[in-house]
Formats: structure tokens, C-alpha cells, sequence
């Protein structure tokens, strides 16, 4: 077809690079990825180098630079017509950084488009390992960065979290402050997000405002720079951010080199990048009122949120598809796995016995409530152990197998209702719930995550939500001043999310009193593990 447009989305992630094309129907019409491993001379491993101090976790920056022209090169043998892309967008691992060398955007505005980026770029970082995600090496620099704006809480006010050692303010101040001669020959300090976006446009972008709210530096309100806060890191800090635009905004044409190089359309807009979490919330195509759980490893919960409780326990982050709106990012330690050693203790190692265990319990489990920290938890911070308590709230050794297969699953989603009401989470007839991950296959754990929220919940099968959402949003992007739809009239019709649970009758009337019992309960948890572990 003559006059088919398509949309680009690439994902940044810790161990590869992905890309997805869609039509303006968002059909994927192709994807492409490396692992970053199987490049070899990186010598990653999972995509990152682990310093033996176990703390400092870095990327080489070059890496990402030269994955870029390895899935292009991908698309160009299988004969995709580049011509035809009209926006490009983009999601990358959140809080990683990039340190450009002054001189570098010259270089980047002026690629040879006959050599690699590679070659090219290798000498234009002033750090040759951009510090990422998993480094927990700053606690010196967020106690700094909390002391300068009131502490904890106040950090957690402004910014949408309190300080995190993966957050790249930190990261950025430990640069400032253990090598002052590479911050000094610096230019622009960009994310993962905005970097990957300069190299397709060929001059810096700026850093979105949903990936830049991760960042412990951004005021989330006024969604600009904190003063107090770039200023404790360096009087020029903010002279090489940039200044935070709205993930929904076009930062210019595609650089010269992509078209030459791979034959893009010199009309092909870029798009700004986000972080893979606000792309996800944009692929999953979550609107107002809505929840997605996702039931991995871990359970992460994406809340969309218009009046924003700010919680040391969670992340707000600026909504990438709606600035009036927020959305916050809830990661609990304990779900899969938890719920997969409990089943292996009370049910056989099986789940289906396990689904009958839990159907035939009664709703409320006849007021036994149980806490389950196998591992230390992120919410609440730090308790660990596994507690009993009876219907008259007095703490017993231990239940029948069917009441710990009941008290699991209650008390994990009790627990995801009440710190999502914490933050600001209006449960009401709106609300729905859309489950993601491994255990969302499981119809009785679902029926029960519906009683606890009394809110219908759907399943909706979307693969690589991170690069799909980017592709989406490059879409919205480019069309919105023309057409002034929202995101959310663009992509609704397309939604294809399956109800799958319905809260039963009786479940308003059971869970609101169980969940006032919960909260009183689970400060008793973190006591008696306070007083075990004799903190
Ligand atoms: P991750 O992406 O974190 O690796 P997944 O989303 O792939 O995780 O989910 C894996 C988890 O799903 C496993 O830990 C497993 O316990 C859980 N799981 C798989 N099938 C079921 C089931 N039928 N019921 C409950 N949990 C399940
Ligand atoms: C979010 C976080 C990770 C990264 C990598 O705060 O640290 O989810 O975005 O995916």
C-alpha cells in the first residue's frame, strides 16, 4: 500500500533492545530486538557490568549506542519500508544516565552516514559506564539530597518519592561530588529515555516529564526543576538537564544519518522517549480509575491517580499520556514467589488444588487475617516473617492448611488495596482492576483481587507493553494537533481487555471492614518484626 504510515517504538531495556512497528490501527505489522549479552565485546552480563562492591551497577553507554544500528540494520535485511515511518518514540530503563563530552552534540548533528554510530560516538562520553537502575551505591548522596529539602517526607512531597539510590539525582551528585573533573567536561547529562531519542534526532533532547519525575530532582506539581534540589548537586546543574517538556511533545525531525543511512522519510518526527514504566501505562492503554496489577515475580501495581497522596512507600511519577493526571508505580517483593512457597506448603506444590482450597474458604476467611514476608518486603519497607491473627485480632501460631491458602491471597491484595487508597487511589464505580503477569491465568485468584477492590477485573494480552506504548505515543503525538483527540479517545476502541471476574454481592460489606482490620494489623506485623529481628 502506497499511503501505509507507520510508527516506530523502541525499548531501551536493562538486557536488550526492542522495536515495534504499528499501523495507524496500532497492528504490530513487525519487532526486532538484540540482547545486549550477545554483542559480546561489551562483556555484560544480563546488560550490565557488577562492580565486586556489589553495589555500583553501571552500563557501558556505547553499547546502547551500537545496539541502535544493529536492529536498524535487522529491519533493513527483512526489506521494512522506513520510508513509511512518520514518528519514532521510544522507552528506556528508568533513572540510568548519559554523560555527553562538550563538543558532543556537534559530533551527533554531523554522523557520517557510510560508518557506524559506534564508531562515531565511542569517544563523546565524558563516563564510559552510565550508572543505572540497580545501582544502590549513593546512600550518602540521598541522605544529602533529603537534608537539603526538610527530609524524607518532603523530598517525598516535591518530587514523588523520597530519595532512592537509583534515582539519578543521586546518581548524578556521586559523579559531582568522586570525579568533579568529568562533571566539569560534561555538556548535558541525559536519561536513558532522552539520550536514546538525541541519537535518532541528532542534537539533544529533552528529558520527558513522567521519565524525569524519577529522578529525585523534579518538582512533580510544577513538573520543573527544583531550585534547592539541582542547585545542593551544583550551581550548572540545570544548565545540563535541559528543561522537562511533556511526554506527549514532538522534539524535531530525524537526524540526516538515519535517512541516509537507512532511507527514513527527512519528514519522520521524533517523539519524546519515556521511561518503560509510563510507556507501559500508555501500551496497556490505562485510563481514568483504572489499576493494572501486574502478578510476576514480584506484584507491581500502575495506579492512574488525579489527586496524588505522596507516600515515602511508592513513586509518583507525572502522567506521560495526561500532565494533569499522575500515575504511581507500587512494587511489592512478595507475590509470585510467596504465593508459590505457600502452595507448595499447604496445597501440594499444585495450583489447582490450590484454586479449590481458596473457592471453598469462605469469603473473609471467617476473620483470620495472615501476613506473608518470605523475603523482606519494599511495602512495608523492610518486614519480613509470616504472622497469624484470629477474628478477634489476637496473634495465634498458625491456621488449617485452607485458611493460609485463603489468608495468602486475601492478605496480598488487602495489602495492594490499602497502600493504593494511601496514595490516593479512589476505589468507586469506576474502578477496574487489569491484571497482567504469570498468576493472572489463575480465575481463583483474580475472583478474589475483584472482591477485595468490588471492581470487575480484565485481562488483555499485550506483549512488549513498553515498546508498543512508545509506538503509540509517537502516534499521538504527531496527530493531536490536528485532530485533538486525547490519548484515551485515540486508543479506547482498541482496548481489547477480557472481563474475567466480577466482585460477588456480599464483597463490599466483607472486605471494606477487613480492610480497616488490615491496616490496624499490619502495623503489628512490622512490630513483632521489629521486636524479632531486635531493630
Ligand atoms: P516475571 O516476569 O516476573 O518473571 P511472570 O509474569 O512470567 O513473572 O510470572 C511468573 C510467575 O507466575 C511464577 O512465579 C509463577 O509462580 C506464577 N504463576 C504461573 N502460573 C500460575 C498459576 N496458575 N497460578 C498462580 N501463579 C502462577
Ligand atoms: C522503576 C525501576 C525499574 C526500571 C527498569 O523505578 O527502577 O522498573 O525502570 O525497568
Amino acid at each position: 500500500m502506497d499511503n501505509e504510515q507507520f510508527y516506530l517504538g523502541f525499548d531501551f531495556s536493562t538486557q536488550s533492545l526492542k522495536v515495534v512497528a504499528v499501523n495507524d490501527h496500532f497492528d504490530v505489522i513487525i519487532e526486532e530486538s538484540i540482547k545486549f549479552d550477545d554483542i559480546g565485546k561489551y562483556k555484560t552480563s544480563d546488560g550490565c557490568h557488577i562492580n565486586p562492591d556489589g553495589l555500583t551497577v553501571t552500563s557501558p553507554t556505547i553499547m546502547w549506542v551500537d545496539a541502535l544500528d544493529i536492529v536498524l540494520g535487522r529491519l533493513l535485511q527483512k526489506g521494512f519500508n522506513f520510508q513509511a515511518v512518520k514518528a519514532i518514540s521510544g522507552a528506556g530503563q528508568q533513572h540510568g544516565s548519559v554523560y555527553w563530552k562538550k563538543g558532543a552534540e556537534k559530533v551527533l548533528a554531523s554522523l557520517n552516514p557510510s560508518s557506524t554510530l559506534e564508531t562515531q560516538l565511542k569517544h563523546c562520553f565524558t563516563l564510559e559506564e552510565s550508572p543505572i537502575w540497580m545501582d544502590s551505591s549513593t546512600k550518602k548522596q540521598c541522605k544529602y539530597l533529603e537534608a537539603a529539602v526538610g527530609g524524607s517526607q518532603a523530598m517525598t512531597d516535591l518530587t514523588g518519592s523520597r530519595a532512592y539510590e537509583r534515582f539519578t539525582g543521586n546518581q548524578i551528585l556521586k559523579v559531582i561530588q568522586n570525579y568533579p573533573e568529568i562533571y566539569q567536561q560534561t555538556e548535558r547529562i541525559s536519561l536513558v529515555s532522552s539520550f536514546a531519542a538525541s541519537l535518532l534526532r541528532g542534537a539533544y533532547c529533552q528529558i520527558d516529564e513522567s521519565d524525569g519525575s524519577g529522578m529525585n530532582l523534579m518538582n512533580i506539581k510544577l513538573r520543573d526543576w527544583d531550585e534547592t534540589l539541582a542547585k545542593a548537586c551544583s550551581p550548572d546543574l540545570q544548565d545540563k538537564l535541559g528543561i522537562p517538556v511533556p511526554t506527549v511533545t514532538v522534539q524535531g525531525s530525524i537526524s540526516k544519518y538515519f535517512v541516509e543511512r537507512y532511507s527514513f522519510s527527512d519528514t519522520c518526527q521524533i517523539v519524546s522517549f519515556t521511561g518503560d514504566n509510563p510507556s507501559s501505562l500508555a501500551g496497556m492503554k490505562l485510563a481514568k480509575g483504572e489499576v493494572a496489577v501486574s502478578l510476576g515475580s514480584s506484584d507491581v501495581l500502575f495506579l492512574w491517580l488525579e489527586n496524588p497522596l505522596a507516600k515515602t512507600e511508592g513513586h509518583i511519577f507525572v502522567n506521560p499520556v495526561d500532565t494533569k493526571a499522575y500515575m504511581a508505580l507500587l512494587c511489592f517483593k512478595n507475590g509470585s514467589l510467596t504465593r508459590a512457597a505457600i502452595r507448595d506448603k499447604y496445597a501440594h506444590s499444585d495450583w489447582s488444588h490450590f484454586e479449590t482450597l481458596l473457592l471453598n474458604q469462605p469469603r473473609g476467611n471467617n476473620g483470620k487475617i495472615g501476613f506473608y514476608y518470605t523475603i523482606a518486603e519494599i511495602i512495608p519497607d523492610g518486614v519480613e516473617g509470616c504472622y497469624y491473627f484470629d477474628e478477634t485480632d489476637q496473634q495465634v501460631e498458625d491456621f488449617a492448611d485452607a485458611e493460609h491458602i485463603r489468608a495468602v491471597i486475601e492478605s496480598q491484595f488487602l495489602s495492594r488495596r490499602v497502600h493504593a487508597e494511601d496514595m490516593g487511589f479512589e476505589l468507586g464505580k469506576d474502578c477496574r482492576v487489569l491484571a497482567t503477569g504469570g498468576a493472572s491465568n489463575n480465575h481463583a485468584i483474580l475472583q478474589v483481587m475483584s472482591d477485595i477492590f468490588n471492581a470487575p477485573v480484565y485481562t488483555q494480552s499485550v506483549a512488549n507493553s513498553a515498546a508498543l506504548g512508545a509506538a503509540m505515543l509517537a502516534m499521538h503525538a504527531v496527530n493531536v494537533t490536528t485532530d485533538n483527540l486525547s490519548y484515551k479517545e485515540r486508543v479506547h476502541d482498541t482496548r481489547n481487555f477480557e472481563l474475567v471476574a466480577q466482585p460477588q454481592p456480599d464483597s463490599k460489606q466483607v472486605y471494606d471492614v477487613m480492610a480497616a482490620r488490615y491496616r490496624k494489623l499490619e502495623k503489628q506485623a512490622i512490630e513483632l518484626h521489629r521486636k524479632q529481628s531486635g531493630q
